[in-house]
């Protein structure tokens, strides 16, 4: 399938997604369908960027370059990445940073997500800490350069379709992963197979797919995907629709507080006389926990605290569920809301409008009704 590179793709494995876009392939998860505890594979988001890759025939013989500035440069195959450094299994969130984008006013700039630039699986690798200890990071080794093997839409394999970096503290974090598996299997193709960057937290542009070079630098990067407004928020909110010239911006790092209702799905209808319903679904927090969720019925007048499932560890979303009474039969509008650790809520539209919309994070609202549809 990589070696194709028109990109007419058709995806059997996945299970109704949304297309975004075809070329190059965007396509996010219907809320409903992230009713699952771990996210499955046929029903994970995909984001690409440019063209795809060639198919790696032997991923074992995959190899991963690590250079600049440490005391030895690394060529390390998969084979030895999997043997030579302790391997982690770790169930953790990966966000588009343009998750809910579709939601502002005036629409911003790019691929028009709605909730489903979002998912969860569990990633098995090395620390990403645990290899660059092992090339030894120079004091002047502050920030990486990630490289990926898929080329621009160009089809100029010298330019890289993204290539984003972060900060060294947060490559150091020892949930920053270079993983090969995605629940248990070899990490697909269209996840970054053989091997990909895990970043979690941050915007899903940070965990480059199909891996071959960790360049350290001594300053922040300026590849595809660093520069102008990619990635970038205004540091003071300004109002939507304004130029971003002269507007003073930061690099966006952690994502926002945000839920999504997985049970009901939008529209469902229930029976004359249901008093109650079961309501479920997930929340994550960027680098924060999530302190709690609460639903609502009647336009947020009055909430219920959903019960929450405990992460299995740092930086696994949140399964939470809910019974909701409802008064009597007709329409209503269900509501989710999350908190954060620090007490940030989401909105009840959409705030921090940007030019490029990322990190929306409205609150997710379905629609249900009771009895015959009025
Ligand atoms: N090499 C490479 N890595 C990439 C991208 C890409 O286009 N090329 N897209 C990034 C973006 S913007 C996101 S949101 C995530 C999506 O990962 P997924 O397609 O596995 O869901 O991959 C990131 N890593
Ligand atoms: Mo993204």
């Amino acid at each position: 399938m990589g070696d194709q590179p028109g990109n007419e793709v058709r995806l059997p494995e996945k299970d109704r997604l949304t297309l975004l876009g075809e070329k190059p392939l965007v396509a996010e998860t219907p809320a409903e369908l992230l009713d699952d505890d771990t996210t499955p594979i046929q029903r994970f988001f995909i984001r690409n960027n440019g063209l795809l890759p060639e198919l790696a025939t032997e991923p074992d013989a995959w190899s991963l370059t690590i250079n600049g500035e440490v005391e030895r440069a690394l060529r390390l195959t998969l084979a030895e990445l999997k043997s030579h450094f302790p391997v982690k299994t770790l169930r953790m969130v990966l966000e588009c940073g343009g998750n809910g984008r579709s939601f502002f006013t005036p629409r911003a700039v790019g691929n028009p997500w709605t909730h489903g630039g979002i998912g969860c699986a569990e990633w098995t690798g090395v620390s990403l800490g645990d290899v660059l200890r092992r090339a030894g990071l120079k004091d002047t080794g502050l920030h990486t350069a990630h490289y990926g093997a898929d080329p621009d839409s160009s089809g100029d394999p010298d330019r890289p379709a993204i290539s984003r970096g972060m900060p060294i503290a947060k490559a150091l974090e020892e949930h920053t992963l270079l993983a090969w598996a995605m629940n248990g299997e070899p990490l697909p193709f269209y996840h970054g197979g053989p091997l990909r960057l895990v970043v979690p937290g941050w915007p899903g542009s940070l965990s480059q797919k199909w891996l071959k070079r960790i360049w350290v630098r001594d300053r922040e990067h300026d590849g595809p995907g660093m520069m102008g407004l990619s990635y970038r928020v205004p540091v003071h909110p300004i109002p939507p629709g304004a130029a971003a010239n002269d507007v003073e911006l930061r690099v966006l790092e952690s994502m926002p507080v945000r839920s999504i209702i997985s049970t009901p799905a939008d529209g469902s209808v229930y029976p004359a006389g249901t008093r109650a319903i079961t309501v479920r679904g997930a929340a994550w927090a960027g680098d924060d926990a999530v302190a709690r969720v609460d639903l609502s019925v009647d336009g947020g007048t009055t909430w219920i605290a959903a019960a929450m499932q405990p992460p299995r560890n740092r930086y696994d979303w949140v399964r939470w569920t809910a019974t909701l009474r409802l008064p009597g039969d007709g329409y209503y509008e269900i509501s989710a809301r999350a908190t954060d650790a620090q007490g940030r809520a989401q909105p009840v539209r959409p705030t921090n409008w940007n030019p490029n919309g990322y990190g929306c994070n409205v609150m997710h609202q379905v629609v249900v009704t009771v009895g015959p549809a009025p």
